[in-house]
Parts: C-alpha cells; sequence; structure tokens
C-alpha cells in the first residue's frame, strides 16, 4: 500500500535522477522508470481504486501532480542535449560557392619558362640584392664614366650614393667574384629604370641575364646556346639573326632577332610587318670586365646575353600594353591559366 509520502519520495528521487542525467537516452530512461507503462508513478495511480473515496481524491491528485511534474522536468531536460537548431533560411539544395583557383602572375610565368630552359641546359641561378653601388651595376661593367646610361634621367639614385639596379648584371660580376671558372649562371630579377611610362616601357621591369666563363669559349658557344635557348622557348621552325650591336661591357656585341613566330617572318601586326622580333642582347664578355673581377682574361674567355621579360611576355602573349601587366586587374591576370 502507498500514501502520499510515497508519491513525494518518489517525485524527489525522479527530480533528482532527472537534474544529473547527462543524455537523451538517460532522460528517456527515467521517463520510462517513473512514467511509463509499467512506472513507479504509473503503478501508483493504479492502486487508486483499492482506496477509499476520501483518501482517493487527494491522493490520485498528488500522484497526477507528480506525473505532470516529472513530464516537464524531463521535457526542459531534453532541450539541454538538443542540437542546434536549424535555421529555417539555409536552403542545402543551392550550388556551393566556387573558389577558383589563382594563377601564376604573366612575367613570373614567363620568366620562369626561360629559367627552366637555361636550367636544362646546365646554367645555375644566381640572386642579388635589388639596390646596388656605382661599382657593380657600372664600374665592373666597364660603363665609361661619361656613358649615357649613368645619367640621372635612367638611373634612380637612392641615399649614400647607391642605386637600384638598371639591370641584373651586376650580380654576375658578384657572381664571378666569388667562384673560379668554369660558371654558368643566369641571374633572374627586378630592374629598375628611371623612364617614362609608356605602352612598351614601365620603371620597373624583370630581366634574365646569363653567362659562361671557361677557356677556349668562342661566339659559336653564344650561338648554339641562343639557338637552342630561342628553339625551346619559341619553337623548333624559327630562324635567328644574330646583328651587330654595341653594349659595354661586350665586345663584339649582337642583338638577336627570332623569324616572328605568329606569321613565320611573312610580316603581320606583331612583327610591324618585319618578320623579326628582337629578343635579347648579347656577345663575348669583355676583357677589361674579366681583369676587373680578377680572371686572367688571357687564358679565360666568356659569353653573356641578357633579356627582358615583360619584352618576351608581351610579345608571346601578344599584349599590346606592358601597363596591363602591372595593374593587375584580375580579369587580365586570370587570363593566363
Ligand atoms: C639586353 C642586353 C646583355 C649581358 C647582358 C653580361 C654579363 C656579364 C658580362 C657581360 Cl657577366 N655581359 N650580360 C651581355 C650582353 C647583353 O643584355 O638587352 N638586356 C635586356
Amino acid at each position: 500500500m502507498s500514501g502520499i509520502g510515497d508519491v513525494h519520495r518518489i517525485l524527489a528521487e525522479a527530480l533528482a535522477a532527472v537534474g544529473s542525467a547527462q543524455s537523451r537516452p538517460e532522460l528517456e530512461a527515467i521517463g520510462v522508470k517513473y512514467i511509463g507503462r509499467k512506472g513507479e508513478i504509473t503503478s501508483v495511480l493504479k492502486t487508486l481504486k483499492d482506496l477509499p473515496l476520501e483518501e482517493r481524491k487527494a491522493f490520485g491528485a498528488a500522484a497526477n501532480e507528480a506525473k505532470v511534474k516529472l513530464e516537464t522536468a524531463i521535457a526542459e531536460a531534453v532541450q539541454k542535449f538538443a542540437g542546434p537548431a536549424l535555421d529555417p533560411t539555409f536552403d542545402p539544395t543551392l550550388p556551393g560557392i566556387v573558389h577558383r583557383l589563382g594563377v601564376i602572375h604573366p612575367i613570373n610565368k614567363t620568366m620562369g619558362q626561360i629559367v627552366a630552359s637555361f636550367q636544362r641546359m646546365g646554367f645555375a641561378i644566381a640572386k642579388g640584392p635589388d639596390i646596388e653601388t656605382d661599382y657593380y651595376n657600372f664600374e665592373g661593367l666597364n660603363f665609361p664614366p661619361d656613358h649615357p646610361a649613368r645619367d640621372m634621367q635612367d638611373t634612380f639614385y637612392v641615399e649614400g650614393g647607391l642605386l637600384l639596379r638598371t639591370h641584373t648584371t651586376p650580380v654576375q660580376v658578384r657572381t664571378l667574384e666569388k667562384v673560379k671558372p668554369p660558371v654558368k649562371c643566369i641571374t633572374p630579377g627586378k630592374t629598375f629604370r628611371n623612364e617614362a611610362i609608356s605602352t612598351r616601357a614601365y620603371y620597373v621591369f624583370h630581366q634574365v641575364d646569363g653567362f659562361l666563363v671557361d677557356e677556349g669559349v668562342t661566339m659559336a658557344d653564344l650561338k648554339g646556346c641562343l639557338v637552342a635557348f630561342c628553339r625551346d622557348f619559341f619553337g623548333e621552325k624559327l630562324k635567328l639573326r644574330f646583328r651587330p650591336s654595341y653594349f659595354p661591357f661586350t665586345e663584339p656585341s649582337a642583338e638577336v632577332d627570332i623569324s616572328c613566330f605568329l606569321c613565320n617572318g611573312k610580316g603581320c601586326q606583331l612583327c610591324k610587318f618585319a618578320g623579326w622580333l628582337e629578343i635579347l642582347g648579347c656577345g663575348m664578355i669583355d676583357p677589361n670586365v674579366l681583369a676587373k673581377v680578377g680572371y686572367d682574361s688571357e687564358k679565360y674567355t666568356g659569353y653573356a646575353f641578357g633579356m627582358g621579360v615583360e619584352r618576351i611576355a608581351l610579345l608571346k602573349y601578344m599584349v599590346k600594353d606592358i601597363r596591363l601587366l602591372y595593374e593587375n586587374d584580375i580579369r587580365f591576370i586570370r587570363q593566363f591559366l
């Protein structure tokens, strides 16, 4: 036989269990134990019919109240273990946001291809500072003191008699000073010239210079190397033309033209109907330059070359204005996948 005291005791016990429950299944089990079909409170309610009428009322009310209290307590506790509410505005059937891959900038891409081509021919890579001394940029490269390229018009001078290198050739002088021949190396990098900006010129640009110094190096070695590079880079069927030219640091000097890869030399917009495209400058390193880095210029000879990366990129991708390479308009850059 149960009394109201029993109901209160069972309810207190059940509420304590709810309070310490750690999961939904635990709460469900508590529900079954106390208010399920064979639960303790349910059983108590089943004994009502055996009680005298006067007691039945009060006892029934107490047991029902206990049942409701426990139901409410369980319902509240279940909330604690419920997952986050679903956002009613979220539509899982919508297509996802596509994060497009970036692309390599056309200048870096072109420079990487030039560098890779020379690496395949066994050239090492050397790097050097963007800010240079007059010695490495000019003096060591046999620039006469009154050479126009030293003019304030072309060179950005910075504090302390230093300057922004106008070519990457100073790195070659630094390299030659450090190592003994045979040396075979290229110097890719940024260069700076104080020039008016136009469709063809910008005050920052990139250059890949290269040289080889050893005993018995001749102009034929230079030709072989550059023919191999141009055919590798622009196409196997190219013709090359070596035109005599002048650089303070090479003697003899030449400029290399390739037959236009677009029209095969017939003449078109790209080659301005000349059939030829000017690609790079080169020559045999002036013995004065070799002597300045401490080499016996009777024993060693070397060839050297240099090319502007932007110039080659503009030709290769048929871009009409160099400024497009520096504006970084993502719609332009994305085309160079
Ligand atoms: C051009 C022409 C050139 C070189 C760069 C060089 C390197 C050494 C000694 C002598 Cl170690 N010269 N480099 C030679 C001839 C031409 O560049 O038009 N560059 C954009």
